[in-house]
């Protein structure tokens, strides 16, 4: 796989040219999950630069809508599960958050370890969360947040499922990258995953899936 050529058209925001690697990486062979790691290497350089103000909003835009174009080549293939669905799982970008690459790669490595995945989107309100919860039966939330600001949008959900008596039949956990398990206790979260293989693994924990 050309990884220098796939993290620099992503730094660079050239949503053709990466899509182009993608492809030819996994026409050579290359594993989706050895693609993706090396997209999110690159998004990392991205959020280096944004804080150190070498770019800005319009190049993170760019990047970020590169990184999505190129996840979707990736989603048959993180998806492809062939068995019957463990569980239900709700996922969501909390509410004044707007940050979901991280949060669909969640969505669709659960999708690809056999779960059913409701994605509700990003800037989610703690009463979509909800709602969505009672209509579909569904035992795990899973919570996103990338920004500071929304994380207490974390606790608002699990405070809300608490007060509708839903908290002791649907699972929390919750992750991104400001997200720690030290927060995730101190809001009573039922979980806490570091990336998207340690959500799978809370899920699985949650719904005792054999492992
Ligand atoms: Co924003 N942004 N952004 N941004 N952005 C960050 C998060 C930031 C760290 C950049 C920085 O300053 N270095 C910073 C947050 C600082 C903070 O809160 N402490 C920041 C900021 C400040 C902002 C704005 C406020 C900027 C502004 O307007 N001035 C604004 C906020 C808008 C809002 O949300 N209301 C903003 C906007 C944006 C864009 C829209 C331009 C774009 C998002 C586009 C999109 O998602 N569709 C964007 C991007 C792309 C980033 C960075 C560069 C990259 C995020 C990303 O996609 N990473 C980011 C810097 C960084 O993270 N280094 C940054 C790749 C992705 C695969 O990783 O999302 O971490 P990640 O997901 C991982 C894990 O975290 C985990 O698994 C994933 C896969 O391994 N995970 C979970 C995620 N969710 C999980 C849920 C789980 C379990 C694990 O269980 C349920």
């Amino acid at each position: 796989m050309d990884e220098r050529g796939i993290k620099d058209s992503l730094i660079a925001g050239e949503q053709e040219r990466l899509c182009e690697l993608v492809r030819g990486a996994l026409e050579d062979g290359d594993s989706a999950k050895a693609i993706l790691d090396v997209m999110i290497e690159g998004m990392s350089v991205v959020g280096d630069r944004f804080q150190r103000k070498e770019i800005f909003i319009p190049e993170v835009l760019l990047s970020a809508r590169a990184m999505t174009s190129a996840t979707d080549i990736l989603k048959p293939i993180l998806a492809k599960s062939g068995s019957k669905p463990f569980g239900k799982v709700i996922i969501g970008t909390v509410l004044g958050d707007l940050h979901d690459i991280g949060k669909n790669i969640v969505g669709m490595m659960l999708e690809g370890n056999g779960f059913e995945v409701i994605n509700l989107g990003r800037d989610v309100a703690p009463e979509k969360f909800v709602e969505t919860a009672k209509e579909s039966g569904a035992r795990v939330i899973g919570l996103s947040s990338l920004v500071t600001t929304s994380m207490p949008q974390m606790r608002r959900t699990i405070d809300l499922l608490r007060q509708e008596g839903l908290d002791g039949s649907v699972a929390v956990m919750v992750g991104g990258a400001p997200v720690t398990q030290e927060f995730a206790d101190s809001i009573g979260a039922d979980g806490y995953a570091d990336d998207a293989p340690g959500a799978v693994q809370k899920a699985k924990e949650f719904l005792q899936v054999e492992q």
